[in-house]
């Protein structure tokens, strides 16, 4: 079994990486529901979990999950966002074999972790460099490497129709989306490239059709603060949203809310990658201090409020932002 994340190319990747070394079944999940699915997971020989980060308000339950799993599951963690060191020594005195770094994206990290059972699968590779492209971590010393052996153009395009597929297919919201999950079987199963997907060029086109057309949309409705500027959005991508709002409105970070619910707004914010402050401890701090789940990179965060919050985080958004890193 291989519990990674849904929202993008690289979690995606990462659970076909494992899906092609294990024929493990994947499963998709989110920050906000990462617990309660690994929790549903009662029979399995080998647990995989990837490119899901953990913060103090997830920790408890997830440490919980752990535990139980290894209690009959050997188990792995393969992930790149920050981990406090206190959390790290609990999940190793789990027994869980810990695979940890911010330097590279989760892909990577497990073409990292398994390069020699991988070296002889070409289009594993490219999936490993789809996912540090999209999570813009394609710069990192190991990941550069493996994108320079390949054609850049090639890998763009790969990790495009990856990204603004699974865009399209996860529009609906829905947490373990089947076809993402087939997705992710294919790409790793039949060692198919992500070009190669079921309607792969129609959904890339329609993506970037309904880009064009949202991109127009933030710049006339997204609100411009002093620091950045937010947009309500119904996309599932809320990521792309947050970056059209910077190119759109000129701002150097981007907010996208998007309503999950009856009661919550899901929120990714992106930022400039030359902006010094670090979004991910900034949206940690946050949502500790209104309990929610969130945090994430220095460019790259998201997190999810309870919509009478939505004031308190602008307010304190505004405040972190204006003070200088
Ligand atoms: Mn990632």
């Amino acid at each position: 079994m291989v519990v990674s994340h849904r929202k993008d190319a690289d979690g995606i990747s990462a659970a076909a990486l494992i899906h092609y070394l294990t024929q493990a079944r994947v499963t998709l999940t989110d920050y906000a529901e990462m617990v309660e699915t690994l929790a549903n997971v009662k029979t399995a020989k080998e647990v995989y979990i990837c490119d899901l980060g953990t913060n103090k308000t997830t920790f408890e339950g997830f440490l919980r999950e752990l535990e139980r799993l290894a209690s009959y599951a050997k188990v792995h963690y393969i992930d790149h966002h920050p981990l406090d060191p206190g959390f790290e020594k609990k999940i190793k005195n789990a027994g869980v074999d810990l695979y940890h770094s911010t330097e590279e994206c989760a892909a990577v990290l497990v073409y990292r972790k398994f390069e020699q059972d991988l070296a002889s699968a070409p289009n594993m590779k490219v999936l490993a460099c789809c996912g540090a492209i999209t999570d813009y971590m394609d710069l990192q010393p190991f990941a550069k490497r493996l994108i320079a052996s390949f054609d850049r153009q090639f890998l763009l395009y790969e990790a495009t129709v990856l990204s603004f597929s699974i865009a399209m297919i996860g529009r609906d919201g829905v947490v373990a989306n089947p076809v993402l999950v087939k997705i992710a079987e294919e790409l790793g199963g039949k060692s198919k490239l992500p070009h190669e997907i079921d309607n792969a060029s129609h959904y890339a086109q329609e993506f970037a059709s309904s880009s064009a057309a949202l991109i127009e949309r933030a710049h006339r409705d997204g609100k411009k603060m002093k620091n950045f500027a937010y947009f309500k959005t119904r996309e599932s991508s809320t990521g792309n949203v947050a970056n059209f709002l910077i190119g759109a409105l000129d701002v150097p970070v981007g907010v996208a809310f998007r309503e999950d619910g009856p009661e919550h707004y899901e929120i990714s914010l992106r930022s400039l990658q030359d902006s010094k402050q670090d979004l991910g401890k900034i949206v940690g701090r946050i949502s500790d201090r209104l309990q929610a789940s969130g945090g994430g990179h220095a460019h790259a965060a998201g997190s999810r409020i309870k919509k009478d919050q939505f004031d308190e985080f602008i307010k304190m958004l505004d405040q972190e932002l204006s003070t200088p890193a």
